[in-house]
């Protein structure tokens, strides 16, 4: 007695590399027992499953899930008020005036209780879910003192529980320096502190910074760098988004999982990050909401052979964008990726920005994760602006 289930009379687009485009494989039928893919291929070939259950899709095509490697969505208020003001002709001066900018985000976090947040976080989560997204990193950094830190990331981890997705959490306290502090000594005082206790507590996957002029030096993101080395843990960087400082090298360096945004890298950052294996994350979001003007060198980065993911980034300030799809959209019209780039983004490429060689693609072996979409061919993911074309999605093997 098989406990497997067959789905058949679709298409599969494995994402495999290779000389098909998508790893597509147009009359195919996928084999999944329990939580894992144990064969996927051209339904002429499929193994005669003794009492598996067989379940048709019309034709449909099915993907791995997706995955958004790269979000700040547990975070507290919003940032309507300020995209107004500044919309009516607003300074920053004056928006900094009326509380606004990330600071009013970290005031709003710090005042939130961890229900609400945790009430807000499952609201964006289910929209990410809802277009086929089953794998989810979530950031800290909106907190910048030790309590707020960890209740952000205690609320990332009950998502995880409460539905059914993983999360992957990222400890970001090197966000940004709170109001009143020297960055050198929130770094030593907080920010490293703060580390050891969340890894302490099992609430840290990676650790994340913003190399930035607004931000922290590749000084100071170095000295994070070295507690996450001495923790063990995997590092990641926000690098070159607003001007180059040298993060995305410093992120080879460190054997960074990814280093994020990317607008002012080199070509010979590009060199550096492909012999380090480490990804370029695009977040067409945040480029697009602050208007920006120098796009991320793709050209290099596919030269060079980086792996290219895409994420939302969303944020309430630089990338209010609850849609990954979305994100796909974007990353082809605005950085001109291929539709098959973007796909690869946003499963294969975000898998491996987030350490996970379990999933991202449809392989014998890996975890049984897919999207079941209405479309009958791949382009479409990314071609469509604000249309949802999800049928369904399987998570771990649960149809
Ligand atoms: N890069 C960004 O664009 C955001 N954070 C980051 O590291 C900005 C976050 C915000 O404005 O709230
Ligand atoms: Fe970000």
């Amino acid at each position: 007695m098989s406990s497997a289930v067959v789905i058949t009379d679709v298409a599969v687009a494995t994402m495999m590399p290779g000389a098909v485009p998508y790893g597509l494989i147009s009359d195919a039928a996928i084999v999944i027992d329990g939580d894992r893919i144990v064969w996927v291929g051209p339904a002429t070939d499929c193994p005669a499953m003794q009492g598996a259950v067989r379940q048709g899709f019309d034709g449909r095509l099915v993907t791995p899930a997706l995955i958004d490697c790269h979000t700040h969505i547990v975070h507290g208020g919003d940032r309507a008020r300020e995209f107004e003001l500044r919309l009516n002709g607003a300074t920053y001066e004056e928006v900094a005036r009326a509380g606004g900018g990330i600071v009013s985000t970290v005031a709003a976090t710090r005042a939130a209780s961890e229900a609400m947040l945790l009430h807000q976080a499952l609201d964006r989560v289910d929209r990410l879910i809802a277009e086929g997204v089953s794998t989810i990193e979530i950031k800290s950094g909106y907190g910048l003192d030790t309590d707020t830190e960890l209740k952000m990331l205690r609320v990332a981890r009950e998502v995880g529980r409460q539905r059914a997705a993983t999360i992957v959490t990222s400890f970001l306290a090197a966000h940004a320096v709170p109001s009143g502090m020297d960055a050198d000594d929130y770094i030593d005082n907080v920010c490293l502190p703060t580390l050891v206790r969340a890894q302490a507590e099992g609430l840290v996957d990676a650790v994340d910074g913003f190399c930035e002029g607004i931000a922290f030096s590749p000084a100071q993101i170095e000295r994070v760098f070295a507690k996450a080395a001495a923790l063990g843990l995997p590092v990641k960087l926000h690098a070159e988004q607003l001007s180059w400082l040298g993060g995305a090298a410093l992120a080879a360096r460190h054997a960074a999982l990814s280093a994020d945004h990317l607008e002012y890298a080199t070509a010979d950052d590009a060199a550096l990050m492909a012999q380090a294996g480490t990804v370029a994350v695009i977040l067409p979001g945040a480029f697009y909401t602050l208007r920006e003007t120098q796009a991320p060198p793709i050209a290099a980065f596919r030269a060079a052979g980086v792996p290219m993911a895409v994420a939302t980034d969303w944020n309430p300030g630089s990338s209010p964008m609850g849609s990954i799809l979305l994100a796909m959209n974007m990353a082809c019209t605005l950085f001109r990726l291929t539709p098959e780039e973007a796909l690869a983004g946003t499963t294969r490429h975000a898998a491996r920005a987030l350490g996970l060689s379990d999933r991202g693609v449809i392989a014998p072996g890996l975890r049984a994760d897919l999207a079941i979409w209405d479309v009958a061919q791949p382009a479409e993911l990314s071609y469509r602006i604000g249309v949802n074309p999800l049928h369904r999605r399987i998570y771990g093997g649960a149809l």
